[in-house]
C-alpha cells in the first residue's frame, strides 16, 4: 500500500496523521499533483492529491475515501461503524473539509494578480471559515475530545484543518474561541500530528 502526496497538503495530512495513529504499514510517496511529470493523474483523474495505491493495483481518493478504508484495516475505529457518532463525525469531517477548501480558494485568489482578485470572493471565503469556527466553539463539549470522551476521527480533521488555518490564513480567532484554541492546544501536541507538520508550519 502506498500514499501518494505532498508534504504541505492538509488533505494528505489527514491520511498521513491516521497512519500514525494506528501504526498501519504503508509506504508514503512524496508526489506533486502540479508537476507536468507527475505520477498523479494515471492514478486520479481529478489530478489530485491524497492517492492512496492498494496492492490489488486499485487507487482510491479522496481523503474522505481514504482515511476511511484505512480505519477500516485495523481496530479501534477513529470513525464510529455506525449511529448518530458516525454521522456526527462525518459530520465534523465535512467541516473540516470544507474550512480548507475555504483557506485554500482564499489563498489562490489572494495569489492572483491584485487587478484580477476577487474581494467579494475572499470576504465568501472567510465568512466560511468564521462560521466554521464559530459552529465548532459552540459544539464543542466541556471534555477533552469532540466525540464523547476518547480520540476520534473528529478530534484529528479539526486540528488539521485549524493548524492549516494557522499556516495559510493566520488571523486571531483564539481571541473568540477560547474552548476551541485549548483543544487545539492539547491535541496538537499528538505524535501523529508533530510528526506530520509541513516544513513551516512548526508551531512556535
Ligand atoms: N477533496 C479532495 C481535495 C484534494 C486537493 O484539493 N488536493 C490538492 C492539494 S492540497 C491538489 O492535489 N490539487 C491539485 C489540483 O487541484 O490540480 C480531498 O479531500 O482529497
Amino acid at each position: 500500500m502506498k500514499l501518494y502526496g505532498s508534504l504541505t497538503s492538509p488533505y494528505v495530512r489527514k491520511a498521513r496523521a491516521l497512519i500514525r495513529e494506528k501504526n498501519l504499514a504503508c509506504e508514503f510517496v512524496v508526489a506533486d499533483a502540479w508537476a507536468a511529470d507527475s505520477p498523479i493523474p494515471a492514478l486520479n483523474p481529478l489530478g489530485k492529491v491524497p492517492v492512496l495505491a492498494l496492492d490489488n493495483g486499485e487507487a482510491l481518493f479522496d481523503s474522505p475515501v481514504i482515511v476511511e478504508y484505512l480505519d477500516a484495516l485495523q481496530a479501534p475505529a477513529l470513525l464510529p461503524v455506525s449511529g448518530t457518532a458516525r454521522w456526527e463525525t462525518l459530520r465534523w469531517q465535512a467541516l473540516a473539509d470544507g474550512m480548507l477548501d475555504a483557506t485554500v480558494t482564499r489563498l489562490l485568489e489572494s495569489r492572483r494578480p491584485a487587478e484580477q482578485q476577487s474581494t467579494e470572493n475572499i470576504r465568501r471565503q472567510e465568512e466560511k471559515v468564521a462560521g466554521s469556527l464559530e459552529y465548532a466553539e459552540r459544539r464543542l463539549g466541556r471534555g477533552q475530545w469532540f466525540m464523547a470522551d476518547r480520540f476520534s476521527l473528529a478530534d484529528l480533521v479539526m486540528a488539521v484543518a485549524l493548524e492549516y488555518i494557522d499556516f495559510r490564513y493566520p488571523h486571531d480567532w483564539r481571541g473568540r474561541h477560547a474552548r476551541l484554541a485549548r483543544w487545539l492546544a492539547g491535541v496538537s501536541a499528538r505524535p501523529s500530528l508533530v510528526e506530520t507538520r509541513p516544513p513551516g508550519m512548526e508551531k512556535k
